[in-house]
C-alpha cells in the first residue's frame, strides 16, 4: 500500500501543477488585500486589469456583503459615483456606544472610460464588523463595458471548480477580541467586562443579561439598577433554593461588588433580568443600555446578544409591542 501511495503522490502533484497552468490566463477582477482581521478597518482596492473582452469598461458596480460597515468610497476624476443604502441585517456597534443599522449597500462608479489596454483601482474604505469565527466575504462586482458586461459575482464551492467569474473575496481572520469578550467599560474603580444578553426566541417578553464587574478600589460599590434599550424594566436578579426548586428574585438593596472583588453574573447565578421586552434579541445585535451603581453612578454600555443556546424557537404570537420598531 505504502509503494502505491508513493508512486501516486508525485502523480497527483503534477496533476494540480497542470490545472494551474490550464485555468485562463485572464485575470480576474479582484481585491488587492485579500485578507483582512475583523473589527478593524479594511482599504478595499479593487484591480480591474481589463475590459469586457476587448470592450473598455464603463462602470463598476461592488455589492458591500454584511457585515462590512461605515463604508465610504474614494471619488474617481472622470467617472461618477452613485450609493445605494438600506438597511443592514443586524445592528453593529461601530464604536462603543454607536449602534448602526444601515449603511451603503452598492457603490458604483459609472460615465468614466477605461480601456482594455489599461488597468486601473476603484477604492473604498470600511469597518470590518468583529466576527467571532474565521469567515470569506465576497464583494460581487458587475462590470460594465461598451456593449457588454462581466459579472464577478460567483462564489466558489467548497472542493467545486473554480468558477470563471468568482467575486472577489476577503479572508476574515477572527476579531482580536476572544469570543467569550473584553469589551470593556470603566465607571470610577469598576471595570465592566463584556456585557452579554441571550438571544430570545420570538415571543419572549424577557431576557436574561451578564457581565463581570472588578472593583479595583477600596472602598464597597454596588450595582443598584440600569437599564436596556429594548426593555421596559431592569431588575437585578439573584437564583436561590426554595425547598428544593431553583428559583430567582431581585436581588434587595443592590448587589454588592467589594473592593478588590470581581462578581460574575452569569447564567445559573446573579443576573440582570430585562423585562417587557420591546422587541425580540437576536445573536449578534448589540443593545445599549446602562448600569447603575450606587458610588460610580450610571454608565454606558452596549450588551452583545449571543445565541438561544438549547430554546426552541417560539411559534407563538409575537405579543402586542413586539411590532413596533424601536428607533434610536
Ligand atoms: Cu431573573
Amino acid at each position: 500500500m505504502s509503494m502505491s501511495f508513493a508512486r501516486t503522490a508525485p502523480l497527483g502533484f503534477a496533476a494540480a501543477l497542470l490545472v494551474t497552468f490550464a485555468s485562463p490566463t485572464f485575470a480576474h477582477v479582484t481585491l488587492a488585500e485579500g485578507q483582512a482581521t475583523s473589527g478593524t478597518s479594511y482599504k478595499g482596492v479593487l484591480k480591474v486589469p481589463h475590459g469586457c473582452g476587448e470592450a473598455a469598461t464603463t462602470a463598476i458596480k461592488v455589492t458591500i456583503p454584511e457585515g462590512v460597515v461605515s463604508v465610504k468610497p474614494q471619488p474617481k476624476a472622470g467617472w461618477t459615483l452613485a450609493l445605494e443604502k438600506g438597511p443592514y441585517e443586524k445592528t453593529y456597534d461601530v464604536m462603543h456606544g454607536k449602534a448602526v443599522k444601515e449603511g451603503v449597500k452598492t457603490i458604483t462608479w459609472s460615465g468614466g472610460t477605461l480601456p482594455n489596454a489599461y488597468y486601473d483601482e476603484f477604492v473604498f474604505i470600511a469597518y470590518l464588523a468583529p466576527q467571532a469565527q474565521a469567515t470569506k466575504l465576497y464583494f460581487p462586482v458587475l462590470q460594465s463595458c461598451e456593449g457588454a458586461s462581466a459579472d464577478w459575482a460567483q462564489i466558489p464551492q467548497e472542493g467545486g471548480p473554480r468558477p470563471e467569474y468568482p467575486a472577489p473575496a476577503l479572508k476574515l481572520a477572527a476579531a482580536a477580541m476572544p469570543a467569550a469578550g473584553t469589551t470593556t467599560f470603566k465607571a470610577g474603580t469598576l471595570t465592566i467586562e463584556q456585557p452579554w444578553a441571550r438571544a430570545t426566541p420570538g415571543g419572549a417578553k424577557v431576557a436574561g443579561g451578564y457581565v463581570k464587574i472588578t472593583n479595583t478600589g477600596t472602598l464597597p460599590d454596588k450595582l443598584v439598577g440600569g437599564s436596556f434599550e429594548r426593555a421596559g424594566r431592569f431588575e437585578v436578579h439573584e437564583m436561590s433554593m426554595n425547598n428544593g426548586i431553583m428559583t430567582m428574585r431581585p436581588v434587595s438593596g443592590g448587589l454588592d461588588i467589594a473592593p478588590g472583588a470581581s462578581v460574575m453574573l452569569a447564567p445559573g447565578g446573579f443576573h440582570m433580568m430585562f423585562m417587557d421586552l420591546k422587541q425580540p434579541l437576536k445573536e449578534g445585535d448589540s443593545v445599549k443600555g446602562t448600569l447603575t451603581f450606587e458610588k460610580a453612578g450610571t454608565v454606558d454600555v452596549v450588551f452583545d446578544v449571543r445565541g438561544i443556546g438549547a430554546s426552541a424557537p417560539a411559534a407563538g404570537t409575537m405579543g402586542g409591542m413586539s411590532g413596533m420598531e424601536h428607533q434610536h
